[in-house]
């Protein structure tokens, strides 16, 4: 069987260099001679990209629920892009993809210092709906293509503060960056576990320090991606 390309997906908090860092990796793929497609969530080009924009930009209000369904529609409307590129043998470079989706949501419901095995997974419903849980999170991006290597981009919220930009958008906020950031342990958590016990299903999950200089966090991004510029022999999975 020909092999495939890899699928790439740079995961953060916001503000942790995942967009800085893409680039730069897009252009040293492209100096090793290697084909590259660049994917971005939110998409915001598309009409259900437009929405999202709009509601993180404060400009609209919409239930919780509705905008998780969005963001997980905005990456089905790719996926079938997605897979065509890698089965060309392209890598795809992905900045956000469903691991995002699920921390920033989940985040939502989260109390300021979490007890948070109990709290993410609890079905209980405190208001007139049921908070969003990390089932039901889940549950919309489920059979997406899976990424073969995950980068989480770690950056502690007061580092991220300092940085340009931040606090212009909805969920730029410090006590919401913490609780996306004990959402997205979690999920790091049960990527690894998985992998571990040789369930290929949700790929490989690295933690990078990306609250040192940007050359450091590129070199070591770069040691993880490089063995994957061959392309891949297995077939692309899906999602949980
Ligand atoms: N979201 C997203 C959901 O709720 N659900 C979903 O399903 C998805 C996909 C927008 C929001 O949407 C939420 C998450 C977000 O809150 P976005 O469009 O990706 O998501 O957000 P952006 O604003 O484009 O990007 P971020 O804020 O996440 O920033 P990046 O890409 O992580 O950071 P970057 O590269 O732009 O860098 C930020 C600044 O830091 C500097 C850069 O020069 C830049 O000024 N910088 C560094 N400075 C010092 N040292 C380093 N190592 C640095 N690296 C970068
Ligand atoms: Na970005």
């Amino acid at each position: 069987m020909a092999r495939r390309g890899a699928f790439v997906v740079v995961e953060g908090l916001d503000r942790s260099g995942k967009t800085t860092q893409t680039d730069i990796l897009r252009q040293r793929i492209q100096e090793a001679g290697k084909e590259v497609a660049c994917v971005k969530f939110p998409d915001r080009s598309t009409p259900i990209g437009k929405m999202i924009d709009l509601y993180l930009r404060s400009q609209s209000d919409l239930d919780d629920h509705v905008v998780h369904l969005l963001f997980s529609a905005n990456r089905w409307e790719l996926a079938s892009t997605i897979l065509s590129h890698l089965e060309q043998g392209k890598l795809v470079l992905c900045d956000r993809y469903a691991f995002s989706g699920i921390a920033f949501s989940v985040a939502k419901i989260l109390p300021s210092q979490p007890s948070l095995s109990t709290t993410i997974h609890s079905e209980q419903s405190f208001g007139k709906l049921s908070p969003i849980n990390l089932t039901w999170a889940r549950a919309p991006d489920s059979a997406l293509p899976s990424p073969d290597l995950t980068l989480f981009l770690d950056v502690s919220p007061e580092v991220a503060y300092t940085r340009g930009g931040y606090g212009e958008e909805r969920y730029e906020k410090a006590d919401m960056q913490s609780r996306v950031r004990s959402v997205f342990e979690e999920i790091g958590r049960e990527v690894s576990a998985d992998a571990g016990e040789g369930k290929h299903g949700n790929g490989k999950w690295i933690v990078i320090d990306a609250g040192r200089e940007m050359h450091t966090v590129t070199e070591e991004i770069w040691r993880h991606v490089q063995p994957l510029l061959d392309g891949v022999e297995s077939s692309v999975g899906r999602l949980w």
